[in-house]
């Protein structure tokens, strides 16, 4: 106990910690008792409420440090990493969405591309002994070459997100072989829960959901309902975040909880939790998702959410994840969906 006492407290620095995954992780850091500091971007309204609840009481006791900072912005990032001086960091930040790459794609490239480099030199040039982890994305997968996809498995990027992503993953396996960094990749397949954006097909559909039961809406328009993904949960993943920080040899590790089903299939199980049963007709454009107890158009397709080029399929083989991080995933794709539909109807005041 004193001996756990007299050690110093690790400090971990979070980029991105204002969004989905910086908030589980932030909180699972804490509970594993880190200093953990969070960089958050300037913005006219605040943009912390999935941080808030580790941001009470008084300054000094604070759980989470926040430090104003942008991946697009050296100047900033060197100025928190010399005065935090981290022993673990965290590349969480990023432009996201890959639906959205398509339409700002140089911004894109810069935050979710260059913005890994910038914070990576940084790192070189002030905490070069710091551990780096690199949030990599199972899209990198794209037009995927085998099923399912581990690390040997060839990239094949298809979208400006993807593409950024792939160049911030050599960059950091190149920080690693050139200058000696413990710099790692994830390659963490999808990963949501009740905090996932709002504009992420997971969410988007949850919340429909719950507003349709509520009576404040009637039907919700998606892109294509056939694309598969291995959706896991986000609480699950930040645990094997930090177990890749903690191994003796960096290296990189795909994360994925290895089932796979269709957005289609997802809508299915989120309506049936909500007591709708969907019946499909149509095919297309024209297809509709049909409320099997009175008719009432449920789901809607919009080509508006069509992507330019698609990722059709992703399913991961996480044995290397398993096998060296003794990493376990606990929820299953069912309970997921469960869950998020359950916050989403507490949420409009019907749970
Ligand atoms: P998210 O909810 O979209 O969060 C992104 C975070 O990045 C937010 O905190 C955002 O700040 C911040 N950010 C955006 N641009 C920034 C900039 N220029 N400078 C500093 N911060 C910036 O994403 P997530 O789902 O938590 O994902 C976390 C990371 O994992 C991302 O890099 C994502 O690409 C990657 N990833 C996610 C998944 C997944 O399924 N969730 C899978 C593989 C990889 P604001 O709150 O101010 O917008
Ligand atoms: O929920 P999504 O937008 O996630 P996507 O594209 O798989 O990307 C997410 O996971 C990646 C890991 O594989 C992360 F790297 C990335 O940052 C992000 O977190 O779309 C999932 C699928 C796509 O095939 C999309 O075309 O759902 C399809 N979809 C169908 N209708 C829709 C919609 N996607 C969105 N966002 N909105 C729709 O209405």
């Amino acid at each position: 106990m004193l001996a756990g006492k007299l050690r110093p407290m690790k400090k971990a620095l979070i980029t991105g910690v204002t969004g989905q995954d910086g908030s589980y992780l932030a909180e699972f850091l804490i509970e594993k008792d880190y200093e953990v500091h969070g960089v958050v971007r300037r913005s006219s309204t605040f943009n912390r409420s999935r941080i808030d609840h580790l941001r009470k009481g008084s300054a000094s006791d604070r759980h989470l440090r926040l430090h104003y900072g942008d991946l697009g912005d050296t100047e900033s990032l060197t100025t928190i990493l010399a005065s935090v001086q981290p022993d673990e960091i965290y590349n969480l930040a990023a432009q996201s969405h890959v639906g959205i790459s398509f339409t700002m794609p140089t911004y894109t490239g810069d935050v979710s591309g260059l913005g890994t480099v910038r914070l990576l030199e940084a790192i070189r040039q002030i905490l070069p002994h710091a551990r780096f982890y690199q949030a990599s994305s199972s899209e990198l997968f794209g037009k995927v070459a085998e099923v399912p996809q581990n690390e040997q498995t060839p990239f094949h990027p298809r979208s400006p997100y993807a593409v950024a992503k792939l160049y911030s993953y050599w960059a950091t396996i190149n920080y690693r072989e050139a200058h000696g960094l413990f710099a790692t990749n994830g390659i963490l397949f999808n990963h949501e829960s009740p905090r996932r954006g709002e504009n992420f097909v997971t969410r988007k559909i949850t919340r429909a959901v719950a507003e349709i039961a509520a009576g404040h809406r009637d039907w919700l328009s998606l892109g294509n309902l056939e694309a598969r993904r291995d959706w896991g949960f986000a609480g699950d993943f930040v645990d094997a975040m930090w177990r890749i920080l903690q191994v003796d040899e960096p290296d990189d590790w795909v994360v994925g909880i290895g089932e796979e089903h269709s957005v289609r299939e997802f809508c299915e199980l989120a309506f049936a939790r909500a007591g709708i049963e969907l019946e499909w007709t149509g095919s297309g454009t024209e297809e509709r998702g049909l409320d099997r107890a009175n008719g009432a158009t449920r789901v809607k397709v919009n080509p508006r959410y069509f992507r330019p080029a698609e990722v059709d399929q992703l399913l991961s083989d996480a044995s290397k994840a398993r096998q060296e991080l003794g990493w376990e995933p606990k929820v299953g794709f069912e309970e997921l969906v469960r869950m998020m539909v359950d916050a989403d109807l507490e949420a409009v005041g019907l749970a």
